[in-house]
């Protein structure tokens, strides 16, 4: 199933093309247009899920961590290691309501409370 104005069901469609780091039956993995680290993919099923919190199908979300071991020997960040995210709604931030994982590597990262996005330092935001 497929969401008419939904843009990464146009791209898992080929309606919208991408340099497809992976593609099969069931999803597609291509880089970020805002890349956060120099390897910054995205895993997107082909059929529209909002979240991952959008009741998938077991199937489907085995799958896509099967492709996300699949794209990190692809890209070459399997040995270094890399991070993965999944914006869920609103208070994450989620732009695109499309189920997407993001895979972040090529560079080290700092870990996510040495950060300044803790609700303690955006409290007032
Ligand atoms: P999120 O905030 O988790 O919903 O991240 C959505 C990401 O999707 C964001 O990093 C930018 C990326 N993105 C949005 N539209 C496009 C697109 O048309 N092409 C590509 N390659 N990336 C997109």
């Amino acid at each position: 199933m497929v969401k008419d104005d939904c843009i990464f069901c146009k791209i898992g469609a080929g309606e919208i093309p991408v340099q497809a780091v992976y593609e099969d039956e069931y999803c597609i993995a291509f880089p970020d247009m805002e890349p956060l680290m120099p390897v910054h993919v995205l895993i997107i099923p082909k059929d529209h899920y909002s979240d991952v919190a959008d009741d998938v199908p077991e199937e489907l979300l085995g799958h896509l961590f099967k492709v996300v071991q699949k794209v990190s020997d692809i890209t070459g960040i399997h040995e270094g290691g890399f991070r993965l995210l999944l914006n869920t709604g609103d208070d994450a931030s989620q732009s695109v309501r499309h189920l997407h994982i993001h895979m972040l590597g090529g560079h080290k990262m700092p870990r996510p409370n040495d950060q300044d996005w803790s609700f303690e330092a955006n409290k007032d935001n």
